[in-house]
């Protein structure tokens, strides 16, 4: 675990300049990483992220300290989704993180299979608290009472509202930065409205917002479908997510989600409205989230043996400059070619930043930005500052390519916009590659042994889904439905048997252990 820092002696001899040896930079410096993305992905994982600076291990097993460059992903992402929903007319809220237990268990039905993961305050200084304090898990029971205030007549819907905010789940399975944690980030949008029509629609305009996020900003391909019975949200109507794929593990991930609540928690909450009629009626209503989830699963999916790979659109920084100086070159020259590259960069609007400092080689500074992830890498050299020219070095595929300071600040961003289609599509290719399609128990088991996310007929039946969970249920996870994806392969109608109970299929569903 080498940290940024070099070994004490205070590192590099200056004068190596461009002719440092890779290998020699790791051994002096204790940058890189120790194991590899193929061969020990999870060790893998924890090392990145750390040695990347994304997190910092705390002494509360499951939370993680986000540093600011993994909160600068998520800014950036929060900063396109919130000017999204403002556009869909969803206002910002605060609601408090505590909640009390009646309000809590008013809804028992969903709260009853959570219970275990809510955390609780059960003292202030060294006295008990007369009544214990929940921490939110979600908010539902937080909000709903004060809908039922706020709404009376159908003038005051829809009501939509959203709010950033942290939430703790007392898991017990496996803490993984980002993917499993006690405390995470989302946000969470909660609407009502007078028809079902409304909501439906609403499902899935966020849903689309979410296929951006993963898909035009984090690069990664997902899948839009519909959850089973099983797994959708138990207090909703119907649950819609977006579905992505970690190829190392061979696990599905739910990348965010989209409910349709129907009228359910109208019903408990008492949220009810007149209608035009002068009618009672009550709310339908829909709740959203995506999470600093989001985070691990780009890490996973684009990381490598260097280190993390950032997708230029969520890098807080997208160049990064280095000086190369030599020997008897003009060493003064070469640190304002940088310092001017940067300039032109940043007016540009382009995230660039030149790293001078000048006790680290310009070794031991790629490597360390290629641990970082930054996209592009921009060296000038003696040779580059007399040509008026500047070195590109991509961080996904370490091409290079030489750039005339004319044309410095097109070709930047073609590059940035190539390297996020680049990386979009070797993940897409990737993840393709895990898809397998299954018509039998035999082939789905097969499949599900070569650690492949399997699109099967299925027959969509919650006993036969419990089934598949029963059967598969080993050291590894047992296996369960994804989603249905809404683009539907053809199903030859009453031709097609479920892969699982041999009876009719009526719908295509993805399968597979997740996370
Ligand atoms: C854990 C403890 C208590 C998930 C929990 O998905 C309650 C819950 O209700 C809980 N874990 N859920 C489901 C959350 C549903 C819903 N909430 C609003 C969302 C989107 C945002």
């Amino acid at each position: 675990m080498g940290g940024s820092e070099p070994k004490k002696s205070g590192g590099e001899p200056k004068k190596s300049g461009g002719g440092v040896k890779k290998k020699e930079v790791k051994k002096e410096t204790g940058l890189g990483l120790t194991n590899k993305k193929d061969e020990n992905f999870g060790e893998w994982y924890s090392e990145v992220v750390v040695n990347g600076e994304m997190i910092e291990y705390y002494d509360i097993s499951g939370c993680y300290i986000l540093r600011p460059w993994a909160m600068a992903v998520w800014e950036i992402m929060q900063k396109f989704f919130d000017a999204e929903i403002k556009k869909m007319k969803i206002k910002n809220c605060y609601f408090p993180l505590f909640v009390s237990p009646a309000v809590l268990q008013k809804e028992k039905d969903h709260i009853e299979g959570f219970a275990p993961e809510v955390a609780w305050v059960t003292k202030s200084g060294q006295s008990e608290l007369e009544v214990p304090i929940a921490i939110r898990p979600t908010s539902e029971t937080v909000m709903y009472p004060y809908y039922s205030k706020w709404i009376r007549g159908h003038r005051d819907l829809p009501l939509k509202l959203n709010q950033w905010c942290n939430v703790v789940r007392w898991e017990f399975s496996n803490p993984t930065p980002f993917i499993r944690s006690r405390e995470f980030l989302w946000q969470e949008g909660h609407t009502a409205f007078a028809t079902k029509e409304e909501a439906d629609t609403e499902v899935l305009e966020i849903l689309e917002l979410y296929r951006r996020i993963y898909e035009e900003f984090l690069a990664i391909p997902v899948i839009k479908g519909k959850k089973s019975e099983l797994e959708k949200f138990a207090g909703g109507f119907y649950t819609t997510s977006v579905e992505a794929f970690i190829p190392n593990t061979g696990r599905g991930i739910q990348g965010a989600t989209s409910h349709c609540l129907g009228q359910n928690f109208a019903k408990m909450f008492e949220i009810n409205f007149e209608n035009e009629k002068g009618e009672k009626s009550m709310v339908w209503q829909n709740s959203w989230a995506y999470s600093s989830r989001t985070i691990g699963v780009m890490i996973m999916v684009h990381g490598d043996d260097k280190g993390l790979v950032l997708p230029p659109r969520v890098a807080s920084l997208q160049v990064v400059v280095v000086p190369v100086p030599y020997k008897d070159a003009d060493t003064q020259g070469i640190f304002d070619a940088c310092s001017a590259t940067v300039d032109t960069l940043c007016k540009a609007g382009i995230r660039a930043e030149a790293d001078l400092r000048d006790n680290y080689s310009p070794g031991w500074k790629y490597s360390h930005w290629e641990m970082k992830g930054v996209p592009l890498r921009i060296e000038i050299g003696p040779k580059d500052f007399a040509n008026n020219q500047v070195r590109a070095v991509r961080r996904d595929n370490s091409a290079k390519t030489d750039i005339p300071h004319a044309e410095l600040v097109e070709k930047v961003n073609q590059m940035l916009e190539d390297i996020q289609q680049s990386l979009f599509v070797a993940a897409k290719e990737k993840r393709d590659a895990c898809v397998q399609v299954a018509r039998t128990w035999e082939e789905f088991v097969e499949a599900l042994g070569q650690k492949k996310m399997i699109l099967a007929p299925w027959c969509d039946e919650e006993e036969v889904e419990k089934d598949v969970k029963a059967r598969t249920k080993g050291e590894m996870g047992a296996a369960k439905s994804l989603c249905s994806p809404f683009d539907q392969p053809e199903l030859p109608e009453g031709r097609t048997k479920c892969f699982a109970s041999g009876k009719p299929a009526n719908k295509w569903s993805y399968w597979g252990r997740s996370y």
